[in-house]
């Protein structure tokens, strides 16, 4: 067992037991100066897997970090994707790149995604941060090396809150079905999870029992003493005939006394000064240059800041965000109103929260924080979204208002057939939140970031869809939704603060769609604007229009400024806060009052897009009348890590790409006017 030249079969270099207790330690003081340079990530889970992740990378695992594809390699599955840098320092550690590039981690396009991605880094073997898959990847893995005749291993690592997820237990049984003695799953089994205490939030023990229940092998250990990981590994491996898992006992945020047992701790990184303390801690303050490593991510992100510079669209002067001494913004993040709404509106006995142990963050806790007298219609379900999802339609079923949330692509994506059959088919009154939605929640990548999850939602009979621009409308729309609609709906607001640029006499009627306009620069950016209803708008025959939803509102408005300032053009904004029903009369009299019509989401293109273009092309008013369009949103990829700012910028949903968008329609609208002129002038001759 141990690092191997592929080529030769020799053992490039074999660790103690003291030498792997050595780099555990390393590996921890690398793992913290990283997390404090991205100022983002998970403490608490990279420092409880340590200690195993060492023993696994430098001495159970048969790999060769030359040959990272190496046919024969045993594979290791990182199902818990948020321990991401555990993985990159194990892999770094091996052998497979220098430790020092590490600290790129979760800055944009960096190899050291926020959740790991195998096309991205050598090394890596799949694509995780959706918790509850790893295991399911293995047994597929494992089942191709069974038909391949292959004798290497699939080590799965999962953490305790995970085990929660249906999806693990479908693939445990379907390992134990087929006597997979290839996997061996290990369980960091911290006892924490986000929302606090695993037993506390959704009992999930005892897994020795059920794994055993599942024709499994189990060895219990503790995961920090090395010895006994060493020899768990060794054991397991001589198993036949059934899979292994090792649970093994650990303490979240292990080596690091202000870290330790504390839920705060999970997705947190520490400042500097943190860190100096930790790395004290850890025995680690003269052994780390960490003014040379913090110094490699400072210049990294130094070329990422030049290169989104360059990228992006130039006027005469920076029209960003509070970038000038007028047009001043406040912001606030969307999901703050969502909190707000439900601490106001959660007294109607009927209105029950269900909890996707990501309540804090998405603020659904605020329903039940300090009011004790709701504890009994908080419901914690847990990390599973599919079976919370059917819940929450059988607890509308019986006549209650229940809500559920997560991140949009949890609670939108994961869960998309119950949505579609126990809620939309059956037609019941559930309301879904959307949280983090679009590019807001940056560094943690990909995995986490949902660009898709409106066409789906969109497109379930039944569903109604809501996409507020800022925390006021987001509160206002969660209210009228939780007691008024009463049939499915989806609110998707984002994590990052946003431009507020509504009030409490800003209307806001289900359905129904907003004019907002620029009338004159002003000290607060919200005050340049007037908003009404576009059912009592009256037109003032402006040069195009924009249809927006949700944080693309304020990008919008931030477009009609910077479009009145550099070229006179007088822009009609749409705020289509409701995306489904939407309001098909806005849409084609703006079409028809101005000719020109941008669409903007922070989404793959499409959902608002290919909605308004339906409309359009369906018009019958329109018929036969020049029409010039273009849209803006995700151009069919993937999000990254990144500042969600830089993101904006990145992904090209920013005010200046809408502006930019605009000029050039004009041009086009400009010359087919000419073009008109000159006809109507040459058939007069
Ligand atoms: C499907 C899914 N739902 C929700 C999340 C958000 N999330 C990230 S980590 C985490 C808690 C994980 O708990 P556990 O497995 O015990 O890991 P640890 O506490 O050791 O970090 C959650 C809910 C996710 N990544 N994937």
């Amino acid at each position: 067992m141990a690092l191997r030249d592929s080529s030769t079969g020799k053992v490039i270099r074999s660790y103690s037991v003291e030498q792997l207790k050595e780099a555990a330690n390393l590996m921890r003081g690398y793992d913290l100066v990283a997390l404090c340079a991205a100022g983002s990530g998970h403490a608490g889970g990279t420092l409880s897997v340590m200690d195993l992740t060492a023993a696994l990378y430098l001495h159970a695992a048969e790999h060769d970090p030359k040959n990272p594809s190496w046919p024969d390699r045993d594979r290791i599955i990182w199902s818990t994707g948020h321990k991401a840098p555990s993985l990159y320092l194990g892999l770094a550690f091996a052998g497979f790149f220098p430790v020092d590039d590490v600290m790129t981690l979760r800055k944009l396009g960096s190899p050291f995604q926020g959740h790991p991605h195998w096309l991205k880094l050598p090394g890596v073997e799949v694509s995780t941060g959706s918790l509850g898959q790893g295991l399911s990847l293995s047994v597929g893995m494992a089942l191709a090396a069974r038909l391949d005749g292959k004798r290497h291993k699939i080590f799965c690592l999962m953490g305790d809150g995970e085990q929660q997820e249906g999806q693990v237990w479908e693939a445990a049984m379907e390992a134990g079905h087929f006597h997979l003695d290839n996997i061996i799953a290990i369980i960091d089994c911290n006892r924490l999870q986000i929302d606090g205490l695993v037993s506390d939030v959704m009992q999930v023990e005892p897994l020795d029992a059920k794994y055993s229940s599942f024709g499994w092998e189990v060895l219990r250990i503790d995961g920090h003493d090395m010895n006994q990981i060493v020899d768990a590994f060794k054991k397991a491996r001589a198993v036949e005939g059934k899979p292994v898992v090792i649970l093994a006992d650990t303490v979240k945020g292990k080596g690091v006394s202000f870290m330790e047992n504390q839920p705060g701790w999970h997705g947190k990184a520490p400042n500097r000064a943190e860190l100096d303390t930790a790395l004290k801690e850890l025995g680690l303050s003269e052994r780390l240059r960490v003014e040379p490593l913090l110094q490699k991510a400072r210049d990294y992100q130094a070329e990422v800041d030049r290169k989104l510079v360059a990228k992006m669209p130039r006027f005469t002067r920076d029209y960003w965000w509070n970038a000038g001494g007028d047009m001043k913004v406040r912001m606030e993040p969307t999901r703050k109103g969502f909190g707000k709404s439900l601490a106001e509106n959660g007294d109607d006995e009927r209105v029950v929260c269900i909890g996707l142990d990501i309540s804090g963050s998405i603020t659904i806790n605020e329903f039940y924080s300090g009011k004790p007298a709701r504890a009994n219609r908080w419901i914690s379900m847990g990390i599973a979204e599919q079976s919370a999802t059917a819940a929450a339609a059988g607890l509308a079923r019986e006549g209650k208002l229940p809500v559920l949330g997560s991140y949009a692509t949890f609670s939108a994506a994961r869960n998309l057939d119950q949505v579609r059959v126990s809620v939309c088919y059956a037609n019941l009154n559930v309301l879904i939140a959307g949280a983090h939605a679009g590019v807001s929640v940056g560094p943690d990548g990909a995995t986490h970031q949902a660009l898709e999850d409106l066409f789906a939602m969109q497109g379930l009979p039944n569903m109604s869809v809501v996409v507020p621009c800022d925390a006021v409308e987001t509160r206002k729309a969660t209210t009228y939704l939780l007691l008024e609609h009463k049939d499915p709906k989806y609110i998707r607001f984002a994590r990052e603060a946003t431009p507020v640029v509504t009030d409490e006499k800003t209307p806001f009627v289900f359905g129904q769609a907003n004019v907002i306009r620029l009338r004159a620069v002003a000290p607060n950016f919200a005050d340049a604007f007037e908003t009404q209803l576009a059912a009592n708008y009256k037109s003032e025959s402006e040069d195009l229009s924009i249809i927006a939803i949700g944080p693309m509102i304020p990008e919008a408005m931030r477009a009609a400024y910077i479009l009145k300032q550099e070229y006179g053009y007088e822009t009609r904004i749409l705020n289509m806060h409701t995306l489904k029903p939407i309001d098909a009369e806005a849409i084609v009299r703006a079409a028809r009052e101005t000719g020109v019509v941008i669409t903007a989401e922070e989404h793959q293109i499409g959902a608002l897009a290919w909605r308004v273009s339906s409309i359009l092309t369906e018009s019958r008013e329109l018929y036969g009348q020049p029409l010039i369009t273009g849209a803006i949103g995700v151009k069919d990829r993937f999000g990254d890590s990144g500042a969600p700012w830089e993101l904006v910028k990145e992904l090209e949903v920013s005010a200046e790409h809408i502006a930019l968008k605009a000029m050039k329609l004009m041009a086009f609208k400009k010359e087919a006017t000419a073009r008109e002129t000159s006809q109507t002038a040459s058939r007069a001759i």
